[in-house]
């Protein structure tokens, strides 16, 4: 085949030095201030179903009483370019940290509100959902009855009595989002309801958050056409506010704040993850590499030196989750904070 020709004008790609693509001399966002909150509430409309989440979570924090409560927060916010929505831009995130560090939670009798991307991983039932094999891969059929496989009954033994054991308690309570303007406005409901639990309550915000946007102003009601000869989509994105400052201060006073920061430059992960503690004020930030993040996290806390939680190769190859080891200690931190606020 002759290469050597023009491109045809359909194939033609943008050129350009990769390390030039984002403009990073642009000043980082300063924390949200009131004026921000007020303005981005107004202007971006509440889900029509806020009214039936909070209910719920008012109903689950009251029959939780004096016990500690979590707030998990997992999987990727989208942003729709369309309001009758056929494409948005994602965020990175399958939900196995906010899946697993929730059951870990359950397990040491935190009740857990599980604010999650739908259909994102879920806590139990993620052993089976999203995996490679099929989930009636599992099954067979033994006279006529559908029974669980022989080689998975005691795993799937093991998972089915810790899950029945969470919903006999009523443990564990569910609510979705789809988008950043969902996210955002169901985060500011619970935490404001959290605020009766004081200390007891955690956040571990472990979604992975998008920091731009499209303002409803500017977005197109229709599907966004392209036209034949390849035309382009030029994009242009707000910054989502920095809400983390005012739930520290405003949203959830007293509670245990918890961000996780995620970078993929490993020089960079502690300086940043500081940065964000120095900014919000708030208890611990999570550090961790996208590439390594199954393996190890960084724990960054105020006025002490960084403290890394690692796998062990051992611990690698028999599948020890890391979440095992990170929500013990964050327990710790939050039975200190409990403490501390007495
Ligand atoms: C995380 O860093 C999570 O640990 C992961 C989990 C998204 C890496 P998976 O669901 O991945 O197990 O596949 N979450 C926070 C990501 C984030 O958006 N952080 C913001 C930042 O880094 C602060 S809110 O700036």
């Amino acid at each position: 085949m002759d290469t050597s020709g023009p491109v045809p004008p359909t194939r033609r790609l943008s050129t350009g030095e990769r390390e030039q693509a984002i403009d990073r001399s642009a000043p980082v966002l300063p924390p949200a201030l009131e004026i921000d909150e007020n303005n981005y509430f107004e202007n971006n409309a509440p889900p029509e179903y806020l009214d039936e989440l909070a209910r719920q979570c008012e109903e689950f924090v009251k029959m939780h009483g004096t016990g500690r409560i979590v707030l998990v927060t997992s999987g990727g916010t989208t942003v729709p370019l369309e309001n009758q929505t056929v494409r948005f831009i994602d965020n990175f995130s399958a939900g196995t940290r906010g899946a697993t560090s929730a059951e870990y939670f359950l397990e040491n009798g935190y009740a857990v509100i599980f604010l999650h991307r739908q259909f994102s991983l879920l806590p139990y039932s993620r052993h089976y959902s999203h995996s490679t094999n099929c989930f009636l891969d599992f099954m067979e059929e033994n006279d006529g009855q559908v029974v669980v496989s022989q080689q998975y009954q005691q795993q799937m033994r093991t998972v089915l009595r810790k899950y029945r054991a969470a919903k006999d308690r009523n443990q564990l309570l569910l609510l979705p989002f789809t988008t950043i303007n969902q996210y955002l406005h169901t985060l500011r409901t619970v935490s404001v309801i959290l605020q009766s639990a004081g200390p007891r309550a955690l956040f571990y915000l472990a979604a992975a958050v998008s920091d731009f946007f499209i303002p409803p102003s500017r977005i197109p009601e229709h599907k966004i056409q392209s036209k034949a000869g390849g035309n382009k989509l030029i994009m242009d994105l707000d910054p989502v506010p920095k809400f983390l400052n005012r739930l520290v201060e405003r949203w959830a006073p007293g509670a245990m704040i918890i961000s996780f920061k995620l970078e993929t430059d490993s020089e960079i992960l502690i300086s940043k993850a500081r940065q964000a503690l120095e900014r919000y004020s708030h208890q611990l930030v999570i550090g961790n590499l996208l590439q390594t993040r199954k393996n190890e996290i960084v724990f960054v806390e105020p006025e002490v030196p960084e403290t890394w939680i690692r796998l062990s190769d051992e611990q690698i190859k028999d599948g020890t989750e890391i979440e095992s080891l990170i929500i013990p200690a964050t327990i710790e931190r939050h039975t200190a904070w409990i403490e501390q606020s007495k």
